[in-house]
C-alpha cells in the first residue's frame, strides 16, 4: 500500500476466522482504495495458515452500497474490481458476507462472490444500477441467475428495486438471518460452521429457471421503459447467462456495461443522482441550523391543491387544520380526500383503519382563527394577489409567534405577499405541483426577507413528506413555470406558421416528455389565466376559450375528447388556426420537427440560463431536478441544463439567434467555450 492510500479496509482475527472490515463512510462505496484494501487483506487472510474461514463485513450504517459513482468517467485507479471479485470467489477457504443496511450494486456483487451470505432482518439487497442507466457490471447479471434463478434475477436487474432480507432468504440469496445486534458474532459462528463444507464458488453453480419471464417483463413495462436503454441491456445479459458459459457471459456483460457507461443516458441518470442530493443543500446556510418545530399544520383552501397538500402531512401523522370559506366547499374538499384515500386503500396501499386514522387528524373549520395553534400554515387559494395579501394580513394577527406562513402560489411575488405581514421573515413559498399528494417536486421560494431557519424548515419538511425540494428565488413563475412560459408562447406561434397541435405534441412525446404543450394545456385547463371575456379574441387560445373549448374537462380543447378522455385531432381547431393565420397574413409552411425542438426546447435552456444569471436558482442541476420531478422531463436526458451540454450549447445559441431570440449572456458564454452548464 502506498503512503497516501487511505486505510479503509482492515483485518482482524477471531481464532481461526479472519474478518475483513470495510470502513469507507458514508456508504462504504467501493472507492479505489477499498478495492485495494480488499485485495491486500484477502490476500493476507488467504496466506495465513491459521485462518480457516473469512468473514467480510462493514463498519458504519451499511454494507457496501455499490461502486463509487463519483469515480465513473474518471481515469481508472487501483485494482480492477472484477479481478478482486474473481480472487475472492476463488478463495480456498469459505468466505461469508455479513450484511446490514444495504448491499447494493457492486456491494451485492461483492456479496455474490462470497460463498455464503448472512444478513440482519432489516437489511436490503439489490442491484439498482438500472436506475443509474447501468447494469451490474461486475458479474451481477451472471451470478444472480445462478443464486436466485432467472425470474428473480431478471426482475431484480431490470427494475432495480432492493429486496428485504427475509425475501432474499426465501430466494436463496441470503443463507441465514443473523441477530439485529449480533451480526459480527453470528457471521463468525456461521463461517466456522462452514469450514467443513469448504468454498462454494457461485460461478460453478448452474443457472436455473425459465427465460420466458424476460419477454413478460418487457411487455409489462413497455410504457415505463419507453426511451430507456438500460432495462433492456440488463435483460439481455440475464438472457445471455442462460445460454453462455460463465466467462463468456461475463465478457458479454462487460461489453454491454461499457456501452451504457459511455452513453449519454447513464451520464444523465448519474448526474440526476447527485443533483437530487445536491438540491437539498442550501448555499450559505450553516449545516447545523436549528429548525423550527412543526407539530401542527394549517391549510387554507380545501380545493384540489389544498386537499392534496394536506394529504402529504396526514400520511406522516401530522394533525392538520383546514379552513375554507363555505361549508359546502369544505365538505366537498374533505369528501375528495376521503375518496382518494379509499381508492388507495382498495389498491392495498393503506389499511381501512389507517384511512380512518388519517381522516381523524383533520380539524375542519370555516374560521381562520382556528389556525392560531398551527406551526406551519400553507395558503392554497386561487392566484389573486389581492386575496393573498388579505389572507396574510389576517394571518399576521392570528398565527402564533414563530409560525411559518407559506404560500402555495405558483407565480406571484412572495415578497409582496410577505410585505402584508409584520413578520416577512416568517414568510416563504411552498409551491407544490398538482396532484400535490403524488408529484415529487416542491419549489421552496426564498423571499428577500425569509429567515434562514424558515427556509431550512420548509426544505426539511419537504423531504419528510417525500418530496424533492428545490430552492427558488422570487420571479414570475419561479423556476419551472417561468421556463414553461417561452415554450408555450412559441408553440402557439408554430401553429400560426403551419404546425398542428398533434405535430408539436408528438415531437415532445418522442423526445420523452409525458405530454406535449397542447396536451398539457388541455389537461390543466385551456381557460387557466384566461381573461373571461368571450368577445375579446386576440389569440387562438382566446378563440378556444370563447367557444367553451376549455380542455379535457369540457371534452374539447386543442383536441376533441371522447367520454374516456381519448383525444382526436379537431377539425374545428384547425379552422380556428386557419382563420387566425389568414388574419395575421401568415403564409402556411412546412414546419420540421427539428424547428419545433429549436423553438420550444432551446428557449427553455435560454430561460434557464437567465434564471441562473439572476441567481433565482442556486445551480444548474437544481433546474434539472425541477424539470425532471415537476414536469416529467425524461430522466435519461438529465434535465434541460444537462441536456444543453449534450446537445451542444453552441448549437443551441446559434439556432436561437437564427430564430430571432436574444441569447442569454450566460448561454452565449457557455456556447463560446463549447461548455455545458
Ligand atoms: C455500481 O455498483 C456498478 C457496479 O455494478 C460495478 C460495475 C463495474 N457512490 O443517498 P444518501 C453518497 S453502481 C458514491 O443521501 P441515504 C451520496 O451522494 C452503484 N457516493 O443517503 C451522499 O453524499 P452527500 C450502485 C455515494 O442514507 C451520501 O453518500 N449503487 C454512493 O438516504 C449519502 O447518500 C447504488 O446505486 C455511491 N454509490 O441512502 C446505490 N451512494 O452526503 C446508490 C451514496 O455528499 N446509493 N453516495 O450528498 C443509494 O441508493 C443511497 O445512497 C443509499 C443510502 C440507499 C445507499
Amino acid at each position: 500500500m502506498s503512503e497516501e492510500t487511505p486505510v479503509s479496509v482492515t483485518l482482524q482475527k477471531d481464532g481461526d476466522v479472519a474478518v475483513v472490515i470495510v470502513n469507507n463512510p458514508p456508504v462504504n462505496a467501493l472507492s479505489w482504495h477499498v478495492r485495494q484494501g480488499l485485495k491486500d487483506n484477502f490476500e493476507a487472510a488467504l496466506a495465513d495458515d491459521g485462518v480457516k474461514a473469512i468473514v467480510l463485513r462493514c463498519d458504519g450504517g451499511t454494507f457496501i452500497a455499490g461502486a463509487d459513482i463519483s469515480e465513473f468517467g474518471k481515469p481508472p485507479r487501483g485494482p480492477d474490481f472484477n479481478a478482486v471479485l474473481n480472487m475472492i470467489e476463488a478463495a480456498t477457504k469459505p468466505v461469508v458476507a455479513a450484511i446490514h443496511g444495504t448491499a447494493l450494486g457492486g456491494g451485492l456483487e461483492t456479496a455474490l462472490v462470497c460463498h455464503y451470505r448472512v444478513a440482519v432482518p432489516s437489511a436490503k439487497l439489490g442491484v439498482p444500477e438500472v436506475k443509474l442507466g447501468l447494469l451490474p457490471g461486475a458479474g451481477g447479471t451472471q451470478r444472480l441467475p445462478r443464486v436466485v434463478g432467472v425470474e428473480a434475477a431478471a426482475t431484480m436487474t431490470s427494475l432495480g428495486d432492493p429486496l428485504p432480507a427475509a425475501k432474499a432468504k426465501d430466494l436463496g440469496l441470503v443463507d441465514a438471518l443473523a441477530g439485529e445486534d449480533s451480526l459480527a458474532a453470528d457471521a463468525i459462528a456461521f463461517a466456522r460452521a462452514k469450514i467443513a463444507d469448504g468454498p462454494r464458488p457461485t460461478r460453478e453453480r448452474p443457472v436455473f429457471g425459465d427465460a420466458a419471464v424476460i419477454e413478460q417483463l418487457k411487455a409489462a413495462n413497455a410504457k415505463r421503459w419507453r426511451g430507456f436503454e438500460a432495462p433492456y441491456a440488463n435483460l439481455a445479459c440475464v438472457e445471455a447467462a442462460t445460454r453462455l458459459p460463465f466467462d463468456e457471459g461475463l465478457a458479454f456483460e462487460r461489453q454491454e456495461f461499457m456501452k451504457l457507461m459511455m452513453g449519454s443516458q447513464s451520464a444523465a441518470q448519474r448526474h440526476l443522482f447527485f443533483a437530487e442530493r445536491q438540491a437539498a443543500k442550501i448555499d450559505g446556510l450553516p449545516k447545523d441550523i436549528r429548525l423550527r418545530d412543526v407539530k401542527k399544520v394549517g391549510i387554507i383552501g380545501a380545493g384540489t391543491m389544498g386537499g392534496g397538500i394536506m394529504m402529504n402531512f396526514l400520511q406522516k401523522g401530522v394533525p392538520c387544520t383546514i379552513v375554507e370559506m363555505q361549508q359546502d366547499a369544505l365538505d366537498r374538499g374533505l369528501g375528495v380526500i376521503r375518496k382518494n384515500y379509499d381508492a388507495s386503500a382498495a389498491k392495498g396501499r393503506f389499511k381501512p383503519e389507517q384511512v380512518d386514522q388519517m381522516m381523524g387528524l383533520i380539524t375542519p373549520s370555516l374560521d381562520l382563527e382556528a389556525l392560531a395553534d398551527c406551526d406551519l400554515i400553507i395558503e392554497a387559494v386561487y392566484e389573486d394577489m389581492g386575496v393573498k395579501k388579505e389572507i396574510f394580513g389576517k394571518l399576521d394577527k392570528i398565527a402564533k409567534p414563530g409560525a411559518i406562513l407559506a404560500s402555495n402560489t405558483s407565480y406571484l411575488n412572495i415578497d409582496e405577499i410577505a410585505a402584508s405581514t409584520s413578520r416577512p421573515g416568517d414568510v416563504v413559498g411552498m409551491h407544490f405541483f398538482s396532484p400535490a399528494n403524488v408529484m415529487k417536486l416542491l419549489e421552496v421560494v426564498r423571499g428577500e426577507k425569509t429567515a434562514d431557519d424558515v427556509l431550512a424548515t420548509a426544505m426539511a419538511w419537504g423531504k419528510k413528506i417525500g418530496k424533492v425540494s428545490v430552492v427558488a428565488g422570487v420571479c414570475h413563475g419561479f423556476i419551472g413555470n417561468r421556463m414553461l412560459a417561452p415554450r408555450q408562447i412559441e408553440a402557439q406561434k408554430l401553429l400560426l406558421e403551419g404546425a398542428t397541435p398533434q405535430q408539436v405534441d408528438k415531437v415532445h412525446t418522442d423526445f420523452g416528455m409525458p405530454m406535449g404543450p397542447f396536451q398539457m394545456s388541455d389537461l390543466a385547463g385551456v381557460d387557466i389565466g384566461w381573461h373571461r371575456d368571450p368577445n375579446r379574441i386576440e389569440s387562438i387560445r382566446d378563440a378556444l376559450c370563447s367557444e367553451g373549448r376549455w380542455g379535457q374537462k369540457k371534452q374539447a380543447g386543442f383536441y376533441d375528447y371522447d367520454e374516456k378522455r381519448a383525444p382526436t385531432p379537431s377539425a374545428r381547431v384547425e379552422e380556428i388556426i386557419d382563420e387566425f393565420r389568414k388574419k395575421a397574413g401568415i403564409e402556411k409552411r412546412e414546419i420540421t420537427d427539428q424547428e419545433i425542438i429549436e423553438r420550444t426546447l432551446y428557449p427553455m435552456v435560454n430561460e434557464g440560463a437567465l434564471i441562473l444569471e439572476e441567481g433565482k436558482a442556486q445551480r444548474a442541476s437544481d433546474i434539472d431536478v425541477v424539470w425532471v420531478f415537476g414536469y416529467g422531463w425524461p430522466v435519461y436526458r438529465g434535465g434541460p441544463m444537462f441536456w444543453a451540454g449534450i446537445e451542444g450549447t453552441d448549437k443551441i445559441a446559434a439556432a436561437l439567434e437564427k430564430h430571432g431570440f436574444t441569447v442569454a449572456p450566460l448561454l452565449a458564454e457557455k456556447a463560446a467555450a463549447k461548455a455545458g452548464f
